[in-house]
């Protein structure tokens, strides 16, 4: 065993990747992942004791955020990346235990491994990153409430980062971020004790996308009802994938007037919904679909591609040259674009290359319709409660999160399109490309896919949730007629979950598979407390939910 990872869905066998990620991710770059997680471990113990002492440094908070990001699944590739961040680990810890010390704390108590060992030596740092990781944890079932915890606090950390740009913060989540690091290491934790953490999670979860979802609506409007063009123009392109609007944004300003034309791909489709960047006649519009499919659409795109946060596939020699990545993403040999000390990003590099690309072929044509968020859907709150009450709709599918390449994810497809047609499915995140062209219709004007946005947003969809059950006078949220059908695959997902179970949705179907990293006794807690499940056949599930039986 070379590596060993099992935090998204795609593991190997489902049990782990031992040798190479099925993402692609090397053992090298895997292992000095976990070294970094476990110097974050390290750096929480000082930082989260300075905290009661009152000393919040502003460094660690925004080192240990954008690491957690660094190691989400299909972010970042880039070995010699990584072995520098674990440079920078150990002076960070330095600082903050100086912080520590100089505020009268006491070191002595603090004699972890991850708080002590250190090398700047690349042969040490890479013989060490052998030596830690997920298997340290002997006990199956603390060794998994430990990564359920830690992929949470991932998910976390991209969506605080992605507040954090448009200059949205709230300290207590960074603190609670590192508290929780911190946690992954006491011994004396109980599973119970453990539990509870994940449930804290969960509540630190949905801080975390209200933050979130503040700093994008008051930053850019709230999404509003638009018909999104699938096709092409004749000019040449940038493809922007990823989740992050500032640097959407950015890139539209600065390619205004240059003969570019500026296009979605994937996660970056909801960027069609904001009223702010509509105003921008260059903005065509979305190419392709979910992040998987990159391989063939950013090839026959022909024009340069920016990532702004995962889902990176290793880019094939076709088209590496014309990939450019941002922020948390970074692969060996492509173009990284920094923020300079203002803050700002420079991208001129990329409109320079694109000048000299061909125009997209086109793929697609025609257009699909989102910017369901909430209030969006308030707005229509009228007119959904009519349609409920009338036996127009009997039952909402909330079908958010991710796609995959996994065949068995054709389920979520087939689920779709054999839904009865007085049903509504609510989405968000990239799971919605696997049915969002099939033309389910509408009921009386109310499409049938509410596409709130990015999976961030599935926030917006337990604001809904919570909505409906006010105007229907409801004790309980899962008295209302929603069914969740979620399909996950990385950490976000997780974070996703956890904050929906702090919510108190119970039932929640998850697939195409349980998480490798839940032991039967912990997967067991989920079922028996929060009715968490998987997924069986498509006929006998629909016919399961639209019986109301769980
Ligand atoms: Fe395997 Fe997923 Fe980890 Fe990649 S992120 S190494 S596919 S478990
Ligand atoms: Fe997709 Fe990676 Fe999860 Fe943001 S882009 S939902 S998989």
């Amino acid at each position: 065993m070379s590596m060993f990872c099992y935090q998204c869905q795609e593991t190997a066998k489902g049990q782990g990747c031992t040798v190479r990620g099925v993402c692609g991710k090397t053992s090298d770059v895997s292992n000095l992942q976990d070294l970094l997680i476990y110097l974050l471990k390290g750096i929480s113990l000082y930082s989260t004791e300075a905290r009661k002492l009152g000393v919040e440094n502003d460094k660690v908070n925004v080192f240990v955020m954008d690491v957690l990001f660094n190691t989400i699944t299909n972010a970042n590739f880039d070995k010699e990346f990584f072995i520098n961040r674990v440079k920078e680990a150990l002076e960070i810890r330095d600082d903050i235990k100086n912080a520590f010390v100089n505020a009268g704390g006491n070191v002595e108590k603090i004699n972890h491994d991850s708080a002590l060992w250190r090398s700047n030596d690349r042969d040490e740092i890479i013989e060490k990153s052998e030596k830690v990781g997920i298997l340290q944890t002997e006990n199956e079932d603390v060794r998994s409430l430990r990564e359920l915890i830690t992929y949470g606090i991932k998910g976390m950390a991209a969506y605080t980062e992605h507040a954090h740009n448009l200059s949205y913060e709230d300290k207590s989540i960074h603190g609670f971020m590192q508290e929780a690091l911190a946690a992954t290491l006491d011994d004396s934790l109980t599973a119970d004790d453990l539990v509870a953490l994940t449930l804290k999670t969960g509540e630190y979860g949905v801080k975390t996308m209200a933050l979130l979802d503040e700093a994008n609506t008051s930053t850019y409007g709230n999404p509003e009802i638009t018909k999104v063009n699938i096709g092409t123009r004749n000019n040449p392109g940038i493809l922007v994938s990823g989740h992050d609007l500032k640097d959407f944004e950015e890139l539209l300003k600065q390619t205004e007037g240059s003969g570019v034309d500026v296009y979605t791909h994937s996660e970056m489709l909801p960027a069609n919904y904001y009223p702010a960047f509509k105003k921008y006649d260059h903005f065509v519009g979305n190419y392709g679909n979910a992040w998987w499919k990159q391989d063939k659409e950013f090839e026959s795109f022909n024009g340069v591609i920016l990532m702004t946060t995962n889902c990176l596939v290793p880019p094939k020699a076709s088209y590496r040259d014309r990939v450019y990545t941002t922020g948390a993403v970074g692969f060996e040999g492509l173009t990284h674009i920094e923020k300079d000390e203002n803050g700002k990003k420079d991208f001129s590099q990329i409109i320079e290359h694109a000048k000299k690309c061909e125009a997209p072929i086109e793929i697609e044509k025609g257009e699909i319709v989102g910017g369901f968020a909430h209030d969006q859907v308030f707005k229509l709150a009228d007119k959904v409660v009519d349609a409920v009450k009338t036996g127009a709709i009997k039952r909402f599918f909330v079908m958010a999160g991710c796609d995959g390449r996994m065949k068995s994810r054709n389920y979520y497809t087939e689920f779709a399109d054999k839904l009865p047609n007085d049903t509504v499915i609510l989405t968000a995140g990239c799971a919605k490309y696997k049915y969002n062209k099939l033309d389910l219709g509408d009921i009386g004007g109310i499409p049938r896919v509410l596409d709130a946005g990015q999976c961030n947003d599935s926030y917006s969809l337990a604001v809904i949730a919570m909505k409906l059950k006010e105007v229907f006078e409801l004790e309980d949220i899962n008295d209302l007629p929603i069914s969740y059908n979620i399909a996950w695959y990385e950490q976000k997902a997780v974070i996703v979950l956890l904050a929906l179970l702090h919510l108190g949705v119970k039932d929640i179907h998850l697939g195409p598979t349980l998480p490798a990293f839940l032991s039967p006794n912990v997967a067991n807690v989920l079922v028996e407390n929060f009715g968490i499940a998987g997924i069986g056949e498509v006929e006998s599930d629909i016919e399961m939910f639209m019986n109301g039986t769980k």
